[in-house]
Parts: C-alpha cells; sequence; structure tokens
C-alpha cells in the first residue's frame, strides 16, 4: 500500500526527526494548531454543530485539520479529532457540552466495564480514518513536505474521563479506583490498550505517517502506579503496534512525568518524547537516548503574549535542542486567546534558527 504513495516520507523534515536525524532549523508543529484562536475554525465549528459531529463528518475535519497548514505553513498536520473519540467509539455516550468541555456517562462498575465494546472501534471510528485519507491526499497533492500525524489518548488518561465523566485537576475518582480495585481498573485498561492498538494501527493504514500518544494526566500517579497505568499500557501498545507496521514513529507525550521520563523513554519503545513546560530541556536531553527524538516544549502563555518574552523563551529552547533530533512545539495545547499573528511569527522565528 505505501509503495503506492508518492516516495515523500523520508524527505519530509518532521519525519526526518522523528527517525534520530538533527535536522536544523528543526521541523515545527504545535499542539491543538487547529482550534478556536482561528475564526476560520469558528466558522466551521458552528457549520457543524456539535463537536462530534464535527470530528465525525469526515469533509469539515479535514478542512479544519488544514487550516494551520494553509495559515502558518507548519511541517506537521494533526489529525482534528479528540481522545475522547475512542470511548465514543467503544459505546460510551459522549457530549461536548459548550464552554464546559466533555461529558461522558461514567463508567466505574463491573457491569459498565464490561458493557464497552473494544471490538466496535475500528468500525465506529471509520470516518475518522476517511478524514484521515483525505487530509493525506490533500498534503500530497498540495503541501508535499508536511507530514500527517494521527493520534490516541494513552490508555491512563482516556480512563480517567471515562471513569470520572468529565475533566478535573486532580481525578480522584479514577485514581482512588486504580488503587482500591486494580482488577477493575485493569479491566478498562486493558480493553483501552485493545481499541487504542486498532485505531492507531487504522490511523497508520489510512495514511498516517507518525502517531501520537497524549497522556495528559500522567502525571497525577505517584511512581509504582505510574509504571502500572503508564508505562506497561503505553509500551504494550508500541510492541502492539509494531507487530503490524515495523516503522512508523510513535510520539509518547506523558505529560508532568518529570523524572519518570526516564524509565518511560526506556521502556515503552517510543521513538520521540513530548515535553511538557515544566521540563528542563537539557536535563531531559541526557536523560534519552541520542537517537530519541524530543518534542517541545514552548508556555502556551509565551505565544499568546508574543514580542520580547516569546523571542526569549523560543530562543532559549532551541539553543538546548540545537545538535539532536528535535522537533520545535508547545509544552501544552495552544491557548483559544492566542492572536493568529503571534503563531505566525513564532514560525518565522523558528524556520531562521
Ligand atoms: O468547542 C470546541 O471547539 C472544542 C475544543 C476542542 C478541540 C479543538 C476539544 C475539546 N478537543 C479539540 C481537538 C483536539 N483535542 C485535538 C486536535 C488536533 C490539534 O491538536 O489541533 C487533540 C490532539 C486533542 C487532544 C485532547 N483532548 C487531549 C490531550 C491533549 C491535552 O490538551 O491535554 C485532552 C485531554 C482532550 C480532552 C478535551 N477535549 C476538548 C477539551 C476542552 C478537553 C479537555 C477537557 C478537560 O480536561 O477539562
Amino acid at each position: 500500500m505505501e509503495s503506492e504513495r508518492p516516495a515523500a516520507g523520508p524527505s519530509k523534515p518532521l519525519l526526518r526527526a522523528l527517525g534520530g536525524e538533527a535536522v536544523w532549523p528543526p521541523p515545527l508543529w504545535l499542539m491543538r494548531q487547529a482550534g478556536r484562536y482561528l475564526p476560520e475554525y469558528r466558522e466551521v465549528r458552528a457549520q457543524a454543530g456539535d463537536f462530534v459531529t464535527l470530528c465525525t463528518t469526515p469533509e469539515l475535519a479535514a478542512e479544519v485539520t488544514l487550516q494551520p497548514i494553509r495559515r502558518f505553513g507548519m511541517d506537521g498536520a494533526i489529525l482534528f479529532s479528540d481522545i475522547l473519540m475512542v470511548p465514543w467509539a467503544m459505546g460510551q455516550p459522549l457530549h461536548f457540552a459548550e464552554g464546559e468541555g466533555p461529558q461522558l456517562q461514567p463508567v466505574r462498575e463491573a457491569g459498565a466495564i464490561e458493557a464497552l465494546d473494544h471490538n466496535l472501534v475500528v468500525q465506529r471510528a471509520a470516518p475518522i480514518f476517511e478524514t484521515v485519507r483525505l487530509v493525506r491526499a490533500a498534503l500530497d497533492a498540495h503541501a508535499p513536505r508536511v507530514a500527517l500525524i494521527g493520534f490516541a489518548g494513552s490508555p491512563f488518561t482516556v480512563a480517567c474521563y471515562m471513569v470520572e465523566g468529565h475533566g478535573s485537576r486532580d481525578f480522584a475518582i479514577p485514581r482512588s479506583l486504580a488503587l482500591t480495585d486494580p482488577m477493575l481498573f485493569g479491566k478498562l485498561i486493558r480493553q483501552l490498550v485493545e481499541a487504542t492498538t486498532a485505531y492507531l494501527l487504522a490511523q497508520a493504514e489510512a495514511g498516517a505517517e507518525a502517531l501520537m500518544l497524549f497522556d495528559s494526566w500522567a502525571g497525577l500517579l505517584p511512581p509504582s502506579q505510574f509504571r502500572r497505568w503508564v508505562i506497561e499500557p503505553t509500551g504494550q501498545i508500541v510492541r502492539a503496534i509494531r507487530k503490524v507496521n515495523a516503522s512508523i514513529p510513535i510520539i509518547g507525550f506523558p505529560r508532568l512525568a518529570g523524572p519518570m521520563l526516564v524509565e518511560y523513554a526506556q521502556r515503552t519503545g517510543v521513538q520521540c518524547l513530548g515535553l511538557d513546560t515544566t521540563m528542563e530541556l537539557r536535563w531531559a536531553a541526557g536523560a534519552v537516548a541520542p537517537s530519541q527524538a524530543l518534542q517541545g516544549n514552548l508556555d502556551p502563555l509565551a505565544l499568546v503574549g508574543g514580542g520580547m518574552a516569546l523571542e526569549a523563551e523560543a530562543r532559549s529552547i532551541l539553543g538546548a535542542m540545537r545538535g539532536r533530533p528535535y522537533i520545535f512545539n508547545l509544552g501544552h495545547g495552544i491557548e483559544k486567546v492566542t492572536p493568529p499573528e503571534h503563531v505566525a511569527a513564532l514560525v518565522r522565528l523558528v524556520r531562521t534558527g
């Protein structure tokens, strides 16, 4: 299948960096680069009505995926979807309330967890794979240097939302369940490992050229729990993907992992580590293998503020990462109050090295 596509893969800067090459100036993309800070996104979002409809209407989802590429020319396009589309595809009702974030019907008992069906995911998420196909075809035709990134949430972070039912600062309910009934929590995690593996492989088959696992709440866990619920399941997914697709690079983003980054980097098998804003870059560079790419970690608030502080922060990151495989990015998602002209200024700055 892959041989039928234009042979642009290995020359794309983002894929070269993921392959362990110190590409300079570094390739760049931004987490949540599509979204409400862009007026053209707000227009399509209004047209779609609700968020799940936007994620499951391939033409609209492909359009918003491509908007930041057209406007700013990043090196990576990230599929427009959400980490909660996996629980949705497993049969858990999901709704995005205006201004309140996601709402899920919580699953906390054996019956509810067993009623979820990871085998449904590839079938129900078919429109998302169609989005991947549309975006890849558009990039091949009009932006052959841009790599398409597919993604999923990591089992622990997705389980946090599934058990809690909505966003939270500490996700006390799922973390307590993991401690008091690890057998039951483990059942949910195992379902998510199966679902996420199939979901990511289907994205790769549809044309995604790199995959990212978002573990936004990994840093809530103490080391023993981090090993069990973050490192173990992530490693299982990476190994299962490798059995089918030996080459697609995988980016892991264990947000707020701190020193647990070392074990995560050694034991999961990911090719690239996403770094959050709190990570000391020179420490991280010494903590992972020289061939493992790093990605991050500009403070999204620096991008909101712009000007001299943005320039100073970006230059300091570039200085620390020069000479190793590296992808410029934020340390967390873009803020919706970000002025688009600050994003344009950042892209210019990074491109001039
Ligand atoms: O109304 C809107 O337009 C919804 C805002 C929005 C957007 C633009 C949500 C709701 N999700 C998304 C898209 C999204 N989410 C992408 C698309 C691609 C891109 O990066 O451009 C990605 C990769 C995500 C990933 C995601 N969703 C994460 C992991 C990364 C992170 O930010 O920590 C998480 C935790 C979510 C859950 C979620 N979805 C949306 C919101 C507001 C939230 C956070 C809820 C909360 O914890 O309160």
